[in-house]
């Protein structure tokens, strides 16, 4: 059973051959920049299918779908999204004894990792709830040897019909993938963000986990500000809840397309609410830029036409800083409103986390009290 010990490192390329002679070609999942660089050999790798869902429970769910068709499938995700995995690995794989084996990086598993306090309860919570589910887990070996004893270990567990977990710790697999270079003209999530500073003053923002969120830091911090640390997909339901208690405040949440998609559900709870002071924006790069720059599935989906169909009460797509910016008098009347903002993939990169100057307890009391006040 998995023990945290040794500085692991592992290359992407013997974990894929790993996976695939033992014959897991379907893959599903939601990216962790900890297995970028198993994201970027996958997508040279024409063994694999590989599935990029919503959240980690669509991933299991379609894992078990993989299975009942016949083919042997896997996951690829991070223990933040373990939570998302808990409803159908408990309530459809496990009671239908339909085993999917799991490769998971643990965030927040070794020491107390200051710089990101999102994975410090999960970090140390996973195991323990695995064990609590009597669930088999191993740890991601260094070698290439190992690694296929541990296939044969989990092997026999999965075919004892137990989920059955591969941990891989943080940087236990080598060289994360690089990030293509800035491209200086395009329209990127900084020239976006600050134009949206300029168009709601006043108002209270609330940033969805990741990039985006340290891009409203680095440009404008301020108390009216919430950055959502992790909760991924969460960030538009925290809005609906302050917007729906505030009616007088503006509140424009900021959204990746990754982080809409999570839980797109949401939409349509807030076209239910017709939330008046509320501004939904979705930054989409159809990438989750975050984790590395992997695809998401946004290229086909038109959001814009999802808010209104969900009963929002006007949407756009803009695609410039211009079209942005011209889109004041569209967004200054009733909500609620979505502006789908067409990015470049390539964004430089923002600055720091959050975190590493103001803790989330102090982003939320102080945010609280500018909401209050
Ligand atoms: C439940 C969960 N799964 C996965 C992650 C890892 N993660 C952090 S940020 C991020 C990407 C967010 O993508 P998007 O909202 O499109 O914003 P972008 O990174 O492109 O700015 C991911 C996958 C997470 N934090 N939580």
């Amino acid at each position: 059973m998995s023990q945290i010990t040794q500085p692991l490192v592992l290359s992407a390329t013997d974990l894929l051959s790993a996976l695939a002679d033992a014959g897991f070609r379907h893959l599903a999942g939601v990216p962790c920049s900890c297995l970028a660089a198993v994201h970027e050999e996958l997508g040279r790798d024409a063994r694999f299918v590989y599935v990029p869902t919503p959240n980690e429970g669509s991933a299991l769910a379609m894992a078990v779908g993989f299975q009942l068709a016949g083919n042997e499938a896997a996951l690829l995700i991070q223990n933040s999204g373990f939570g998302n995995l808990l409803d159908p690995l408990t309530s459809l794989a496990m009671i239908s004894r339909v085993p999917v084996l799991t490769i998971m990086s643990m965030r927040g598993w070794a020491a107390g990792d200051d710089a990101e306090p999102q994975h410090e309860v999960m970090g140390r919570g996973t195991v323990p709830m695995l064990d609590a589910l009597g669930l088999p887990h191993h740890v991601l070996p260094a070698t290439a040897d190992r690694l296929r004893a541990v296939f044969a270990a989990a092997r026999r567990t999965l075919a004892a019909g137990q989920p059955t977990f591969l941990l891989v710790p943080p940087d236990a697999i080598a060289s994360c993938a690089t990030p293509p270079a800035a491209t200086g003209a395009a329209f990127g999530r900084g020239p976006a963000v600050r134009a949206l500073v300029d168009l709601f003053p006043g108002a209270l923002f609330i940033s969805t986990t990741g990039f985006i969120s340290r891009e409203l830091y680095a440009h404008s911090d301020r108390p009216e500000n919430f950055y959502l640390e992790g909760a991924m997909g969460h960030a538009a339901s925290v809005a609906a809840g302050v917007a729906l208690s505030s009616p007088d405040r503006r509140v424009v949440v900021v959204d990746g397309d990754g982080s809409a998609l999570m839980h797109l559900g949401v939409l349509s709870l807030i076209g239910h609410l017709g939330l008046p002071n509320l501004v939904h924006v979705i930054l989409d790069n159809g990438r989750y830029e975050s984790t590395g720059g992997q695809a998401t599935t946004a290229a086909g989906t038109a959001f814009a036409t999802v808010a209104t169909g969900c009963g929002y009460r006007a949407a756009l797509t803009v695609s410039s800083e211009k079209e942005l910016r011209d889109a004041r008098a569209a967004l200054s009347g009733a909500g609620p409103t979505l502006v789908h903002v067409r990015i470049t993939p390539h964004s430089p990169a923002p600055g720091p986390r959050v975190a590493a100057t103001i803790r989330p307890p102090e982003v939320a009391r102080r945010f609280a009290d500018a909401v209050r006040g």
